[in-house]
């Protein structure tokens, strides 16, 4: 079953029990406009409300994956005032990392083209992150006179270490696909024209994995950042007790037993 969802900037559609988003802006490499923006914000709405969808992917349409803020919006005529760039971290990216990095299901990056700035941020924010070959990642920001946002200065150092992500930061240099995953930037590197067809499959695989316990998985992970290992130790026990009460338990633990595939309901 598909679902097609009407928008302009981005393509929105639900197959079996994934939730696809493209975005949609091709010529202009798919940069973020206010517009971009408030279509993103509904679909992530719609995708952590329904319960039919269990995994979320999100790539890009033509040659890109993302570029970024669209520029032509921060342009400022001869005596205009500058803008409040604080506030659209505020009202716009900000909220969007955190819908990517709260959803309690799988969010699968594939990364067609060249990601940069915002770009290639909200591609770390996923949790997994597949890039074709010829794809790249560009921390754009220094080149405008901007800092990294959407969580770069976060997940850089805590990814890669401080030489690495001050590099990339600091020169906004290419980071090719392949260099990407051997340094664990992402999750794997595909052949072009393979990518589509491994993100799909592993965005339904991981649709028919018990999504609770996925979605524990996924925070315990995220905490765990910020925790020491005693304090992590005590939070597996709170989340094991939670995932041990899930009907999926039941239903893995009855599967490995009569030795037939787990069919996971997601609760
Ligand atoms: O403002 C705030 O709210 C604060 C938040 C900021 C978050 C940010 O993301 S800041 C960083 C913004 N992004 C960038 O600085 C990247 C700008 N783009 C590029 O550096 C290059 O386009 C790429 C390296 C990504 C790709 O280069 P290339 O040579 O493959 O393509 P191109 O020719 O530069 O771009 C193709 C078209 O897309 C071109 O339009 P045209 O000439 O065909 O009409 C280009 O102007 C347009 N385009 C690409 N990126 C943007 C863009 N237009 C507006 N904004 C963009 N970000």
């Amino acid at each position: 079953m598909t679902t097609e969802y009407q928008y302009e900037t981005v393509q929105f559609h639900q197959d079996k029990q994934i939730g696809v988003l493209t975005l949609n802006r091709p010529d202009l490499l798919n940069c973020f406009n206010t517009q971009m923006h408030e279509e993103v914000r509904e679909v992530l709405a719609t995708v952590s409300a329904n319960d039919q969808i269990r995994a979320l992917l999100i790539t890009g349409a033509g040659r890109a994956f993302c570029a970024g803020q669209d520029l032509s919006e921060r342009k400022r005529e001869p005596g205009g005032s500058a803008p409040d760039l604080g506030e659209s971290i505020e009202k716009r990216y900000t909220p969007l990392i955190k819908a990517l990095y709260r959803l309690e299901k799988p969010v699968i990056c594939a990364v067609n083209g060249v990601a940069a700035g915002a770009g290639a941020n909200i591609a770390l924010a996923c949790d997994i992150v597949l890039a074709a070959r010829s794809a790249c990642f560009i921390q754009a920001f220094s080149k405008i006179g901007l800092i990294p946002d959407c969580g770069g200065t976060w997940f850089l150092p805590r990814i890669l270490g401080t030489a690495r992500a001050m590099g990339l930061a600091l020169t906004a240099q290419k980071l090719s696909a392949k260099q990407a995953e051997e340094w664990g930037l992402i999750w794997r590197c595909v052949d072009d024209e393979q990518l589509a067809e491994d993100a799909v499959a592993l965005a339904h695989n991981l649709s028919c994995q018990p999504t609770y316990a996925l979605g524990l998985i996924k925070r315990a992970i995220h905490l765990s950042s910020g925790n020491t290992l005693p304090e992590q130790l005590d939070l597996e026990r709170d989340y094991q007790r939670l995932a041990g009460l899930s009907d999926d338990y039941q239903e893995g633990v009855s599967a490995f037993i009569e030795k037939r595939k787990p069919n996971f309901s997601g609760c």
